[in-house]
């Protein structure tokens, strides 16, 4: 899948609609559609990075930007006791849009660990 007809390409362009919680010259931030905690965040940068496999010396400026904008978002929402970021990558990593995303999860206690 290239750029033209990748999902959050489009999100980031506005061809398709989202609720957008932050953005820069960087980053793309908004609500996830299916969420699964009280508040769960993309965090997607505005370059098309495949996943975290396509972090290069090249690009890896929009990875720490992406990192720039979650700890500013984590205020903005009220995360002040913590929330938890995920990158899932490649089909081991059960990734299902490849555009490389965070997952800002918060707004809960998480009982479960994987980690
Ligand atoms: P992943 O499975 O890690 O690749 O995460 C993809 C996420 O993208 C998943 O949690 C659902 C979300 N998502 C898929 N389509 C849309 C959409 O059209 N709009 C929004 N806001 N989120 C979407």
């Amino acid at each position: 899948m290239g750029v033209s007809d990748c999902l959050f390409c489009k999100i980031i362009k506005g061809e398709i609609p989202s609720t957008k919680v932050y953005e820069d010259e960087f980053v793309l931030a908004f609500l996830d559609i299916s969420p699964v905690a009280p508040a769960h965040i993309l965090i997607v940068p505005k370059l098309h990075i495949v996943s975290a496999s396509d972090i290069s010396e090249e690009n890896s400026i929009y990875a720490a930007k992406c990192f720039e904008a979650i700890a500013k978002i984590a205020v903005s929402e009220g995360l002040d006791s913590g929330f938890r970021v995920i990158t899932n990558s490649g089909t081991d990593g059960a990734q299902s849009v490849f555009h490389l995303h965070f997952h800002l999860l918060g707004g809960k206690q998480f009982d479960v660990r994987l980690v």
